[in-house]
């Protein structure tokens, strides 16, 4: 079993976030450190430590954290001019909290590749 991190507390509502989503799967909520205009974080209610602790039957979850980004994004409105869904892995990836976590960054043109 993995760490708790301060996404479990968030989870649990016992320090508040801005949540714009929340399902009985996951939550989505703003990033307390936005890199862009837009900067949400969509998580499962489930704790994973990293991209590299799911397994097969982690599908179905994860499948659903691309498609709750998706309608996000068409929820705020930027859908069509674009936006970037990115994970990041352990140290090398940018990884700070160790529960998986998909950050939607819009409302600004990126560049690539990120580094
Ligand atoms: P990463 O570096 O990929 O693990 O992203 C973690 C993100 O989580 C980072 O962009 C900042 C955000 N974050 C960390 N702590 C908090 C918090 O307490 N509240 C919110 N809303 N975001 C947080």
């Amino acid at each position: 079993m993995s760490t708790a991190t301060i996404f479990d507390k968030i989870i649990a509502k016992e320090i508040p976030a801005e949540i714009v989503y929340e399902d009985e799967l996951s939550l989505a909520f703003k990033d307390i450190n936005p890199q862009a205009p837009v900067h949400l974080l969509i998580i499962p209610k489930q704790r994973i430590a990293t991209i590299n602790d799911l397994e097969e039957h982690d599908r179905e979850l994860v499948g659903h954290l691309y498609i709750v980004a998706a309608r996000l994004a068409q929820q705020f409105g930027f859908a069509e001019d674009g936006y970037r869904v990115v994970m990041n892995c352990n140290e090398d990836g940018g990884q700070s909290v160790y529960h998986i976590h998909l950050h939607l960054l819009a409302g600004l043109t990126m560049g690539w590749p990120p580094f």
